[in-house]
């Protein structure tokens, strides 16, 4: 059957994003919503990010994904809940010249193929649900021609991984918590675009002990139950600091942003080791690059590097210029030699990442 043959396709590349006013623990599980607000940085999109395609055809009998090209499966209430919300917003399609015309109602009978890629070895712990379920939101918008806005597309991708509602866009993001039961008015808006603060220059060190590590769903779940530490960060701390650090990057105030970022880093560590049983993500090594960047910013009359770590051991180091990232550089290769076994390779670039 001719009419049964053609397929539809469309890639997207979405990067991961970084949070330096942290994101940890739910009030509602099922729609992923915070128990307070957070915001990130996104990389630079040639580096550590997501290459997603969605492919319809009337021929695919069922929807399918592969993963670094091994199948996985999308039974999972998380992929079910994006690709209903998503199919939920679709509208008519029209290729007049491959004569193809998809309705708003044969979305929900059409079955999807899903491709994506990560560009960054999964092994340096630094594989993020982030890229992937923003790239994947943002893919199947535009096969499904969704007429939402990145904004609108957050809060669908949100409902695949918290942190995934950030990446939608690029430079400085906040996730705003909301507070609708339903989770419409949990999403993320831009605060400042890429080219807002380009000085900074994002070097990721790869901590090679690999440690096992509690997955972020669970220890946050364990931490909203049992830390007492917790409620006070969510209630008192943050939304103090998301103020504090949206007026840092608008004034690009290094020294604001550098002593919020880490002290952010470090309540959220506080928070993981205050849950019970106790959550540790990071290690000696990852202790190693806090001393050594406190010691620095102490000895100059500002801040130079701020670092934060996510959940696991690696070491975001964000220096203020391009100089101070070649002397953190230096600084780490002499602490670190490339002999020694603690520290495995370094991401360096703009905003993001160069290997
Ligand atoms: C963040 N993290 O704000 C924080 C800081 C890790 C530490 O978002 O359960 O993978 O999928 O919503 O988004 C990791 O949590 O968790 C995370 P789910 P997610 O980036």
């Amino acid at each position: 059957n001719e009419s049964q043959n053609w397929v539809l396709m469309v890639t997207a590349q979405t990067p991961t994003n970084i949070a330096v006013i942290k994101y940890w623990g739910k009030r509602d599980e099922t729609l992923i919503l915070p128990v307070n607000d957070s915001i990130s940085v996104t990389l630079d999109p040639n580096h550590l990010c997501t290459t997603t395609t969605v492919a319809v055809s009337p021929s695919f009998q069922q929807d399918r994904m592969w993963l670094n090209g091994k199948e996985i499966s999308l039974s999972g209430g998380r992929f079910q809940s994006c690709l209903r919300e998503i199919r939920s917003h679709a509208c008519d399609v029209e290729d007049k010249q491959k004569g193809i015309k998809i309705t708003k109602e044969d979305w929900g009978k059409l079955h999807l193929h899903i491709a994506s890629y990560n560009n960054f070895p999964t092994a340096a712990g630094l594989a993020s649900s982030a890229a992937g379920f923003a790239c994947l939101v943002y893919a199947l918008g535009k096969l499904m021609n969704v007429k939402d806005d990145e904004s609108q597309l957050s809060a669908v991708a949100r409902q695949g991984s918290g942190s995934a509602c950030r990446s939608l866009y690029g430079g400085f993001v906040k996730w705003i918590m909301g507070k609708e039961e339903n989770g419409s008015d949990s999403l993320a808006v831009q605060l400042a675009d890429e080219k807002h603060w380009d000085d900074l220059v994002i070097v990721i060190a790869v901590v090679s002990s690999r440690q096992k590590e509690t997955s972020s769903t669970s220890g946050m779940r364990e931490t909203v139950e049992t830390s007492l530490l917790l409620q006070h960060r969510a209630k008192e701390v943050v939304p103090k600091r998301i103020l504090q650090m949206e007026e840092a990057i608008r004034n690009r105030d290094f020294t604001s942003f550098s002593r919020l970022t880490c002290a952010d880093s470090n309540q959220f560590h506080a928070v993981c080791l205050d849950t019970s049983p106790p959550i540790f993500y990071m290690n000696d090594t990852s202790h190693r690059i806090i001393s050594i960047v406190e010691k620095w910013n102490r000895s100059e009359e500002a801040p130079q590097v701020a670092y934060t770590f996510d959940a696991g051991p690696n070491a975001v180091l964000i220096a203020r210029n391009r100089k101070v990232a070649a002397l953190l550089i230096q600084r780490l290769l002499y602490y670190f030699p490339p002999s020694s076994d603690d520290l495995n390779s370094y991401v360096i670039g703009d905003k993001s990442i160069v290997k």
